[in-house]
């Protein structure tokens, strides 16, 4: 049996939701952070996302994941431990493990509890060994990395930090530079990074990944009108906001947006926001980078780029960066 620590929660609050909306909301550009779209609901369907004939981002990562996650587990140490913040399903991390001797400790680090809970029932017994050290939380918020090497069972000196999903092209440069300090932390001075990396291509691509036929992205972005209704008692009219991918070729990213059908007002928690015909609300972010770009952006975190491992096409890379 593999020794799973209870789950430890960390400090999600309940206002701040509510915050984060109503200031995304009142602003010029509405905006809403992308954070919020893991909810059980949501976390479901960017599980349906992933096996997508026009998502191409997952499947082409684990291909590149189980062609050469022997070579990427030959760059690393033994008696590792390993961090995955924002770990989903934890489908990735078990090509790595299955490659690896004596890793020490496993850190699932998750926002979403029910994807947290489905991880470790997935990974306990494919690795009885494996002790697993499971935290519930945001790793967006800065103050909470810096308490995780104190609290975990993590090293100070050698931990890998895994974050594969491109996930990190959710942010905005300054955001992305801030978080990958926060890894420059946590995997410690003979520590590693493993970063999965979205890389720019043709524009009708990433569109379409972002806008699939089936409509199961449209259903993903407008599940956070839901949530908004669920848990913070708000009015939204699902079927007044249609999905829309566009792609924002000044800083290199896909952005989804929900678009007013009419003139509205929604009421949330006691206040009215309008909306005119045709305005948006930006709800998420998706940057893609060359290798260089990606480097220079590492480079701001004091992060050095040791290697990458790409699919044939040059859709995707795993990058392995040191301090
Ligand atoms: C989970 C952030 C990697 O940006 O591709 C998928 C989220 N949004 N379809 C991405 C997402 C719409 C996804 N990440």
């Amino acid at each position: 049996m593999s020794q799973v620590t209870a789950i430890k929660q960390s400090n999600i609050t309940d206002t701040e939701f509510l915050n984060d909306v109503i200031s995304g909301l009142t602003q010029q550009q509405k905006t809403l952070p992308c954070k919020y779209f893991y909810d059980d609901k949501g976390a479901a369907l960017f599980e349906q996302i992933t096996s997508l004939q026009e998502y191409y981002v997952t499947r082409t990562e684990l291909s590149i994941l189980e062609q050469y996650s022997q070579s990427i587990a030959q760059m690393l140490p033994e008696n590792l431990s390993i961090i995955e913040p924002g770990c989903g399903s934890g489908k990735k991390v078990a090509y790595l493990l299955a490659h690896m001797a004596n890793v020490k400790t496993f850190v699932p680090f998750e926002i979403s509890e029910e994807m947290l809970s489905y991880s470790l029932a997935h990974l306990s017994p494919l690795f009885p060994d494996l002790a697993i050290s499971p935290l519930l939380g945001d790793f967006t918020h800065s103050q909470m990395v810096k308490q995780l090497t104190k609290d975990t069972a993590l090293d100070s000196q050698t931990n890998l930090v895994y974050f594969p999903g491109s996930t990190l092209g959710n942010f905005a440069p300054v955001k992305a530079i801030e978080i990958m300090n926060n890894f420059h932390r946590l995997c410690g001075v003979n520590g590693y990074v493993l970063i999965g990396v979205d890389l720019v291509k043709e524009h009708q691509v990433l569109l379409d990944a972002y806008n699939d036929k089936a409509g199961i992205t449209a259903a993903f972005n407008k599940n956070l009108l839901q949530r908004i209704n669920n848990e913070l008692s708000g009015t939204f009219n699902l079927d007044n906001f249609s999905h829309e991918s566009r792609f924002n070729e000044q800083h290199s990213r896909i952005e989804m947006h929900l678009v007013s059908n009419c003139n509205q007002s929604v009421i949330i928690n006691d206040q009215q926001i309008d909306f005119i015909e045709g305005e948006s609300i930006h709800t998420e972010n998706s940057h893609k980078y060359t290798l260089e770009s990606f480097k220079q952006l590492a480079a701001q975190a004091n992060l050095k780029l040791e290697q990458t491992w790409q699919d044939d096409s040059n859709y995707f890379a795993l990058c392995l960066l040191r301090p």
